[in-house]
């Protein structure tokens, strides 16, 4: 490639970074396994406890509020929201996971603020539990790891 084409990146290096964690009660057995595994992808790529908040909120559809409000504080590098929304008989499913998605969205690009998406939206039990840890990973990794690459990427494009 031509040298002189710029690259950026971020990186998985979180030292020094504050991140704040929405995670919902609403299918609890699934959402603490997404939350205690972002946890420990954060600490282990350098995130200081002290500098995690957790906040639990009801549900999915109540997710963006709480991170509207933890990025108007402006304590945090970057958030990270947690769920699972699981289709059930009534099209309340479409309803929740569509509003939760977009409203999540409409935070990260109002304030210019990385969050890492973990809210599942999935069609069975099983298939939550496969990206909760089993088959298919685990979401929360994935959604803190993405925030602190997202924050580290945000730091370089600002300078
Ligand atoms: N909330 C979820 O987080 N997951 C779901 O699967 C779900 N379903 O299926 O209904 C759900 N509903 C509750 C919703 O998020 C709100 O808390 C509720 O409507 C009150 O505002």
């Amino acid at each position: 490639m031509d040298e002189r084409i710029i690259k950026t990146e971020g990186d998985c290096n979180g030292h020094g970074l504050r991140f704040g964690i929405v995670a919902s009660r609403f299918n609890d057995f699934i959402v603490d396994r997404l939350l205690s595994a972002a946890v420990d992808s954060l600490i282990k790529n350098g995130v200081d406890g002290s500098d995690i908040e957790i906040v639990r909120v009801p549900g999915a559809f109540e997710t963006s509020l709480a991170l509207q409000k933890l990025a108007e504080s402006k304590r945090y590098d970057g958030l990270i929201a947690l769920g699972c929304v699981i289709r059930g008989d009534t099209p309340h499913f479409e309803y929740v996971s569509g509003q939760t998605a977009k409203g999540v969205s409409e935070v990260m690009l109002s304030h210019g603020l990385p969050i890492g998406f973990g809210i599942l939206t999935v069609d069975s039990i099983e298939q939550a539990i496969e990206r909760a840890g089993t088959k298919a990973g685990n979401k929360g990794v994935d959604a803190a790891m993405t925030a602190i690459e997202m924050v580290t990427l945000l730091k370089r494009l600002n300078r």
